[in-house]
């Protein structure tokens, strides 16, 4: 059996970074949802961030959007975090919500308009070293909605020549994180669908490129463990956008649709010696019809206890029973971890750590929700796409 001390050592070091996005109002494309209370500023969302890292104790760092949290001075909001206990974390850019863009941004038929969204990209990495960012994350809309609307294969041409341009800017600890989608918003051709292209474009770049899998963003019946135990053996796994999906991109709380999938994608993160600094852990999420503050820390706890069963899994009775051939033994040895209750042990972890061991009673009792509630009335509320 795995040594218990080192199952808790390990879940007290993992960090998963919270989505600015996610505590500002979001919606579908059919309606946007307010809550009352939410941030109607970057620093706001920071001072909800903070709670959910005082509560659960691994959520250090908060991903932000540009434009959505456009400031004046990014060193100005990263001391503002860092006096929160935070950081800031990757920063995602936004190619997609211009006009300009209807036929794609680094991958438009238009020069103009692919130096338009280069220099944003730029832009964001002029950012990153402001807020002391190490992470570029990169996910293009671009595509097509019918065959022959333009040219595949220039297509790439012109995303690999913007992605060129962009990792010649990195500085030397900086990265740039490609993310792949396989529809939406483009329904015949994504310029950046799946893995394989994302990994043929990190490969070209170099090591400072690294493939993002958002777990919403694959075809139903999509064996996303293999692909991260792939990129992971080939070192081009940069990081995770963790959500959850039942139909396409919903962006519904993490292991909320399916746990099992979530323990076996980090069974495969830590069989494949991925647990630490070197891959990103996000969050990339919507709130739209619950609070979003505990469902931020629902979600942690989500991925904390797809980690802590994936730490139980016994590797060596694993391995002996793969070796003997014994495909129901080895199957056992796997589902006997995911069907361990490990709430307790994680409540053990938070009590060792200082913290309340069960973080969503520790954040009702806290009154931020009423504090929030009450204050934060007035000015335009932050939101997705805002
Ligand atoms: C879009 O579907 C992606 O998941 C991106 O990660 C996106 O940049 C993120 O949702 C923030 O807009
Ligand atoms: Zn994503
Ligand atoms: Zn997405």
């Amino acid at each position: 059996m795995p040594d218990l001390a080192t199952v808790k050592a390990a879940l007290a070091a993992q960090r998963i970074e919270t989505p600015s996005w996610a505590y500002g109002n979001s919606g579908t494309r059919f309606k946007v949802f307010a809550q009352p209370g939410v941030p109607r500023t970057p620093r706001e969302k920071l001072d909800d961030a903070a709670r959910v890292h005082e509560h659960t104790g691994v959520a250090p760092t908060v991903a932000l959007h540009i434009p959505w949290d456009r400031v004046d001075d990014y060193a100005a909001l990263a001391a503002y975090a860092r006096e929160r206990g935070l950081g800031l974390g990757a920063i995602n850019s936004n190619v997609f919500q211009d006009d300009d863009y209807k036929l794609g941004s680094v991958t438009n038929p238009d020069p103009a308009v692919r130096r338009k969204a280069l220099g944003h990209l730029l832009e964001c990495v002029d950012i990153m070293d402001a807020t002391g960012s190490r992470d570029l994350k990169l996910w293009f809309s671009d595509g097509t909605n019918y065959p022959g609307q333009d040219d595949l294969h220039a297509r790439q041409d012109r995303l690999a020549e913007a992605l060129a341009a962009v990792y010649e800017r990195l500085g030397d600890d900086q990265r740039m994180l490609l993310e792949y989608k396989f529809f939406e918003p483009a329904f015949y051709a994504t310029d950046v669908p799946d893995w394989g292209t994302a990994y043929a474009h990190c490969l070209k770049l170099g090591p400072k490129a690294q493939v993002v899998v958002d777990t919403g963003h694959h075809a139903p019946g999509t064996n996303i463990e293999f692909i991260v135990a792939l990129l992971l053996r080939e070192r081009k796994l940069g990081g995770f956008d963790f959500n959850s999906r039942f139909y396409a991109d919903d962006d519904l709380m993490v292991g909320a649709a399916d746990p099992f999938q979530l323990f076996r994608i980090m069974y495969e993160v830590v069989r494949g010696g991925g647990l630490g600094d070197e891959i990103a852990f996000m969050l990339d999420q919507c709130h739209n019809i619950e609070a979003k503050i505990p469902a931020i820390i629902r979600s942690v706890m989500n991925v904390q206890e797809a980690t802590a069963k994936a730490l139980l899994v016994d590797a060596k009775a694993l391995r002996d029973a793969q070796l003997a051939g014994d495909v129901l033994g080895a199957n056992a040895v796997l589902m006997d971890a995911f069907n361990t209750d490990v709430r307790p042990l994680l409540a053990e972890v938070r009590t060792e750590a200082g913290l309340h061991p069960d973080p969503m009673a520790a954040y009702r009792a806290s009154g931020w929700q009423e504090h929030i509630v009450a204050d934060r009335v007035g000015g335009t509320q932050a939101g997705w796409g805002a």
